[in-house]
């Protein structure tokens, strides 16, 4: 098995410990740092079928993101890239009800390398506090929520409209599994991205 498989393999079983160090072996081995990821995402979606199909619990899916978030801490440097550009300061959030935040955390890295300064207000939070954390610091132009349950797709649009109401001059995008453009432009999102990369240049866009 190559090293890039072990990590795939270890994450899904949530071999915290393990992990930095395989991601380090994968790298020397060749593996570039966005495979390495690629091969933890894909990961996830293994831990999310066995999740969906009964054969793994919260606990097992909570320690694989945690694995998961390891191997994401080696590979920041790697994905992180230039960030001396200067487009203001972005608050970033995963919506209130929602505690997923690797989605988030990746979204976050690529819009910072983007030329960004971040604000991460974290998980589970609610509609107001983007708008007090965007009054609270200098220079904010975008405010990246994101949500990862059906459920809190109504959190999503929440945000956004509490956002647009204060009046504040920010552009506003949204993402997450479950959302689609067509629902980022019914909820009166600036803009949509379907993963970390793609947020990243939707960043850009919306600020020019
Ligand atoms: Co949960 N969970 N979870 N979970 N979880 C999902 C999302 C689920 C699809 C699993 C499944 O059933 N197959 C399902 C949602 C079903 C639905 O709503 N349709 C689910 C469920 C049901 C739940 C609970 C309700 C389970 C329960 O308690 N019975 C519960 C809810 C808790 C809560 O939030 N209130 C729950 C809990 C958890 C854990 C806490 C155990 C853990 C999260 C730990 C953590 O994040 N620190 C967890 C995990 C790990 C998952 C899965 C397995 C993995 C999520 C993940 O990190 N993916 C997930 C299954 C899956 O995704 N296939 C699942 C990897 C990550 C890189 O992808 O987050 O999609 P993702 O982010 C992508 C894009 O979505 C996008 O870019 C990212 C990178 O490319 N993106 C944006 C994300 N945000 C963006 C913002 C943007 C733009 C793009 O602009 C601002």
């Amino acid at each position: 098995m190559s090293k890039i498989e072990e990590v795939k393999a270890k994450v899904e079983i949530g071999k915290t410990k393990l992990i930095p160090g395989l991601v380090q072996e994968a790298l020397d081995e060749g593996s570039s740092a966005a495979d390495i990821l690629q091969a933890m995402v894909d990961s996830m979606s293994v831990v999310g079928e066995k999740f969906s199909s009964g054969e793994i619990f919260v606990p097992e899916m909570l320690i694989a993101a945690k694995a998961m978030a390891k191997g994401v801490d080696v590979l920041r440097p790697l994905l992180a890239g230039d960030t001396s550009a200067s487009l203001g300061t972005c608050i970033i959030g995963t919506v209130a009800g929602d505690l997923h935040d690797i989605g988030k955390n990746l979204v976050s890295m690529m819009i910072e390398s983007a030329g960004f300064t971040m604000v991460d207000l974290g998980v589970d939070v609610p509609a107001e506090r983007f708008v007090e954390a965007a009054k609270e610091n200098e220079n904010v132009t975008l405010i990246a929520c994101s949500g990862l349950l059906t459920t809190t797709m109504p959190a999503l649009k929440e945000a956004v409209q509490t956002i647009k109401a204060s009046g504040l001059d920010v552009k506003v995008i949204v993402g997450g599994a479950p959302v689609t453009p067509e629902y980022a432009a019914e909820i009166g999102a600036d803009g949509f991205a379907p993963d970390a990369g793609s947020a990243a240049v939707k960043a850009k866009e919306l600020v020019a």
